[in-house]
Order: structure tokens, then sequence, then C-alpha cells
């Protein structure tokens, strides 16, 4: 296989791990650059694409709004390069890497105001900073130590799952609570909410997340279905999960669908906000498409050498989305070389607090898992527990085996 030919197929070709129908795999597939729908407002070189309908956006954003987009990308991603650094040094359990889909995360997250909600998946970690979740609450869950118990309300971040597609229902589920409580289209902007419900490419094959898009569209829900394409589903490429582009599927639904260029941040910010204003301003659902790729292994227990090139991820390499943000920001003297510095160190400083503080966090007791199963007294658990704890103890003044 030539490097062309790579190039011109987002599954990379790697087909000669599984054996597959080739009918199936010489389909027409969606150009590996997003093809000529896709909203793009910044090129991987760094220069602006002009467009009529988002320009405004982006216009409206002040300087140190624009930096800031900057500080969430860097910092995100070291925090993304430490956990996956402490999982490897047995310090965490798994830790599921955005390397790659930072401008996706951040763009969405930035455009989201407080009283909306966010229903992740356990990759969106982006979307979880910018809604001020400390990111020690993931690695203490990743690490097992804590179950990821964060209030939702008070975050608009709804807890980490690892069940694909359930994120469309339950999404669609609260938005049509939020219709009903009388919070959309109001006119108040404090008071307007609206919903989006993570997905990735592989959550579209899924049937929970077709049946939520028929709710959502007959009930008119204020819901952005944020469907991150990283063109894999751990081993499965696009091409084994729909025929047709994921933003086309809207249509059926009798919705809009749009690509975005997911490794653009201000495209990303700037569709997902037109998307939420319109869902909050009682106009309905809609599907974001924002087409990135997935730079890390699916989740550490994943080896990608095993189903795609590295040709595959060279490529996407290119259209890093903080480089080509960097360079943006460069030439239009909107940030210097001191401003990326601090930035720089600020990295370093939160990269060191985040090994310190997980390998400093306390082991939770044990019984914890039983004693918060029931509200109520629990006999069967009880006894569960007393088993569980007898069993531990057995093992008391025996050497460990790490
Ligand atoms: C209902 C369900 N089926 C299967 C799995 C196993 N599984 C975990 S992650 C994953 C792939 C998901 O791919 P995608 O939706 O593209 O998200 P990504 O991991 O690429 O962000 C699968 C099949 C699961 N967690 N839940
Ligand atoms: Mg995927």
């Amino acid at each position: 296989m030539s490097d062309t030919d790579v190039a011109a197929s987002p599954s990379g070709g790697m087909d000669h791990h599984v054996s597959v129908d080739p009918a199936i795999v010489t389909e027409p597939r969606p150009a590996a650059d997003g093809g000529p729908d896709m909203v793009q407002l910044l090129t991987p070189e760094g220069e602006r694409v002009h467009h009529t309908e988002y320009d405004a956006i982006i216009d409206a954003l002040s300087h140190d709004e624009l930096r800031a987009f900057y500080r969430d990308l860097v910092l995100i991603r070291r925090v993304d390069q430490e956990a996956t650094a402490l999982q490897r040094q047995g310090e965490l359990g798994l830790w599921a890497s955005l390397l790659g889909q930072e401008a996706a995360q951040i763009g969405c997250g930035r455009a989201m105001r407080t009283q909306d909600h966010a229903f992740p998946g356990y990759r969106e970690h982006g979307i979880a900073w910018t809604r001020g979740l400390d990111p020690m609450r993931l690695i203490a869950m990743y690490r097992g130590v804590d179950k990821g118990a964060w209030d939702p309300a008070e975050f608009g971040f709804h807890g980490y799952t690892i069940v694909i597609g359930n994120q469309s229902l339950i999404g669609t589920g609260y938005a049509m609570g939020i219709q009903r409580d009388g919070a959309v289209g109001t006119g108040d902007d404090q008071r307007d909410a609206a919903v989006i419900a993570c997905m990735g490419d592989g959550a579209t094959a899924q049937g929970d997340n077709n049946e939520a898009f028929v709710f959502a569209g007959v009930y008119n829900s204020p819901v952005v279905f944020f469907c991150q394409n990283n063109q894999w589903a751990i081993s499965e490429p696009n091409a084994r999960q729909t025929r047709a582009p994921i933003y086309k599927r809207a249509d059926g639904f009798g919705f809009p669908g749009i690509r975005v260029d997911g490794n653009d941040v201000l495209a990303s910010y700037a569709v997902t906000k037109t998307m939420l204003d319109r869902a909050r301003s009682g106009d309905g659902p809609s599907l974001v498409e924002a087409y990135t790729y997935r730079m890390a292994a699916h989740t550490t227990s994943d080896d990608p050498t095993k189903y795609r090139v590295s040709a595959e991820v060279e490529i996407w390499k290119l259209r890093d989305p903080i480089a080509r943000y960097k360079r943006w920001l460069m030439s239009e003297g909107i940030a210097d070389h001191d401003y990326f510095e601090a930035i720089d160190r600020e990295a370093d400083e939160l990269g060191e607090h985040v090994r310190t503080a997980t390998v400093s966090m306390p082991d939770p007791d044990v019984g914890d898992i039983f004693d918060q199963v029931y509200v109520e007294p629990h006999q069967q658990v009880a006894d569960d527990k007393a088993t569980f704890t007898a069993y531990l103890e057995s093992f008391e003044g025996q050497e460990v085996q790490a």
C-alpha cells in the first residue's frame, strides 16, 4: 500500500489483520481531509478561512478569549500526557487519551453556557476542563480511588459513562425535561438552556443513538449531538460504522447536521455555539460531526499498531490542533513569545501537580463500595461486605506481592 492510498482512506486500508468482505471496504469513503462540506476556519497551516456564517462569531471574541482557548488546549493536553504516563507507571488503572481531539472539545465546551448540561463518555477531559471540573477528579476515577461521583448540577457536566450511545438517549431525555421546565425559548439568556450529548463515530452504529435522534427530532428537543468522529471505534474504522458521512444522518431525522473541522478550535466553537443558540431559542436539535482523529491508542489497554498504519497517524500529525492555532495567534499578533512561554511554564507546573497529587491520593476504604449501594441498610450487601472483609483480613501479616 502506498502513502497515497493511506491519505485517501481514513481507515488507512488496514485490512490485513481482519478478514472483511471486500465489498464493504472498497465502498467510497469520506475524504480523509473532511471534504468540501466541512466547516473550517483555520487551515492546518494556521491560515484563516473566511465564512459568511461564522466570521462574526469569531470577530466577537476578544484577544483575551482567543488566548484563553490556547491555554485550554495546551493545559488539557498536558493533563492527558501526564495521565497516560502515570498509567504506564502503574499509578492509574486505565486512561482514555484525548490526544488530537483537544480543539473539538475545547471549542464545544467553551460554546456552552453555565446553565447548559453536557453528557460525556470517557474521553471528554477537555469538555470537563471547560466546565470547571478539576482534572484530578477524572484521574482519581481512573486510579480507582473515586467513583467519579461529582455533582452534575454543580458543573453542568454529568458522569463519565463507558456505555456507548447512552449519552444520546439520556441527554435527549434531559433536554426534554428542560423543555418541560419552560427553560427554552424564553429569550432570557440566563435561563434558556441546552444539552450537549457526546458521542463517537462508533456510537452512530448503536440503536440507542438512533432512538435518541427520533425522540429529539419529534419533540424538537434542545439537544446538540456532538459527535467526535475520530475515525476509529477501537479497531473498527469509519468504513465499518457507516456508509454515509455521519453529519448527513441528521437529514433522515428532520434536523440539521453539520461537519466541522474538529482540529480547528475556532470552527468547533463557532459551529457548536450556533447550534446551542438554536437549541436554547427553541429551534430544536442538531448533529455536529467534529471531524478529528484519535492520535493515541483507544485506551491504555489498546495497541493501535495492530490495526492501523503509522503513515495515517503521520498525516494527522500535520493537522495538529494546537500547532495551527499557535501559528495563527502569532501571525495575527494576538499572542507573543512571552505569552507562549508563560503557558508552557503553567503547563509544567500543572504536570508536576498532576503527578504529585496522583501518587498522594489516599486509598479508599474498601467497605465504601458496599456502603454506597443502597440508602437503607440491606442484608445481602451487609453479608457480602462481611465476607469480603474477612477475606481481606485473611491476608494480614502475609507479604503481598505487588
Ligand atoms: C454498548 C456498548 N457496546 C460496546 C462497548 C465496547 N466499546 C467501548 S469503547 C468502544 C468504541 C467506541 O467508539 P466511538 O464511539 O467511536 O468512541 P471513541 O472511543 O472513538 O471515542 C466500544 C465498542 C461499550 N462500551 N458499550
Ligand atoms: Mg471513535
